[in-house]
């Protein structure tokens, strides 16, 4: 954690918080760096007093599948089985409102009857002046958003709701690599996962070419360990697999135009491009992506200053995916 975010961190009143990044900043330090806000709901799952009880039926999960923190999500319930317990709820484009259930029939979630999903957080807290954002895990029975912690979901859905995991679910998160899976993950946040939004939301050369040259740093360090087994931890698929796996997903289609994030493209990576193709084809990972959605998520962003014209790229080629890649290498 850079010396910024842990202020940013340590600052004990959320509110002052807010609104000086928020309102006065819009996430923007003093030179320039995008420093993300910090989630506002982050009581966690679990059985003791004050938590939030574990129960099918009595959630719904709010995603877009354009956004990465929402499509680790939806591949850890695709691979563990778990929309039979937590319902699923697709926002729409975001637009000058935010996030709109516009996919839904006459644009409202049929589970919660909103329409923007800045109505949960309003029920959860009426002074809440961040940004309205997906992950977003909504108690159906009141309406309110309960926990937007992007960082710790999957966690959650990996071992305190493994009784409604389906027979025959992967390990995501086995405890005797917990640690290991922890430190990387802390990592591949600031330094893949955010470092992406780092460099395309910075607004001074130095602070967008400290976030690229971590970024590329990085992923060089990702591409030699990826050469000595097929995963991030070798013969097994486990959350960090998830966590990277997203950011390289939107790498050439969104990123790499839209960030600047261009020093090469992830096909020019031999193993990191041959290990997402490997994921890609693998379940819950393909199944969950939506080009498309991504592309435009990207190169819409604030599209009145980035992209005036509203052009969205033609490619890259997504067929590409589908290519053999050389994983099977480390089959046992
Ligand atoms: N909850 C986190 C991360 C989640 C996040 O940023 N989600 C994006 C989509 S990838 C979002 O919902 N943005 C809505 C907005 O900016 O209004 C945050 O507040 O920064």
């Amino acid at each position: 954690m850079s010396k910024e975010e842990a202020a940013f961190c340590s600052l004990a009143n959320y509110r002052v918080n807010k609104i000086a990044v928020s309102e006065k900043t819009h996430e923007i330090t003093e030179t320039g760096a995008f420093l993300r806000q910090p989630n506002r709901f982050t009581t966690p799952f679990g059985n003791g007093a004050g938590e939030l009880p574990v129960e099918a039926g009595r959630y719904r999960l709010i995603v877009s599948p354009g956004c990465p923190w929402a499509h680790r999500q939806l591949i850890a319930f695709s691979l563990l089985g778990l929309e039979k317990a937590v319902s699923i709820g697709k926002v729409g484009p975001r637009t000058d409102k935010g996030w709109e259930f516009s996919l839904d029939p006459d644009g409202v979630d049929p589970v919660l009857g909103i329409r923007y999903l800045s109505e949960a957080y309003a029920k959860a807290d009426p002074d809440y002046t961040g940004r309205a954002t997906v992950p977003a895990v909504v108690d159906i029975a009141s309406g309110k958003v309960v926990n937007n912690d992007y960082f710790k979901l999957t966690n959650y859905w990996e071992t305190l709701w493994a009784p409604f995991h389906k027979e025959g679910a992967p390990d995501l998160y086995p405890e005797e690599l917990r640690g290991d899976i922890d430190a990387l993950n802390e990592v591949l946040f600031h330094e893949v996962n955010n470092a992406v939004y780092k460099a395309g939301f910075a607004q001074s050369q130095v602070e967008y070419e400290k976030a690229y040259d971590l970024l590329f740093n990085r992923l060089d360090i990702l591409e030699q360990r990826l050469s000595t087994g097929r995963y991030l931890f070798g013969s097994r698929i486990t959350d960090s697999d998830i966590r990277l796996w997203v950011t390289l997903a939107r790498f050439d289609a969104g990123y790499y135009m839209a960030f600047k994030t261009n020093r090469n493209r992830l096909v020019d990576f031999p193993n990191l491009w041959n290990y997402a193709k490997d994921l890609y084809q693998s379940p819950g990972f393909g199944e969950t992506t939506d080009f498309e959605t991504i592309k435009r998520g990207y190169q819409l962003i604030s599209s009145a200053e980035r992209n005036p014209f509203k052009i969205v790229s033609a490619g890259p080629d997504q067929s590409v995916w589908f290519n053999r890649h050389d994983r099977e290498k480390f089959a046992s």
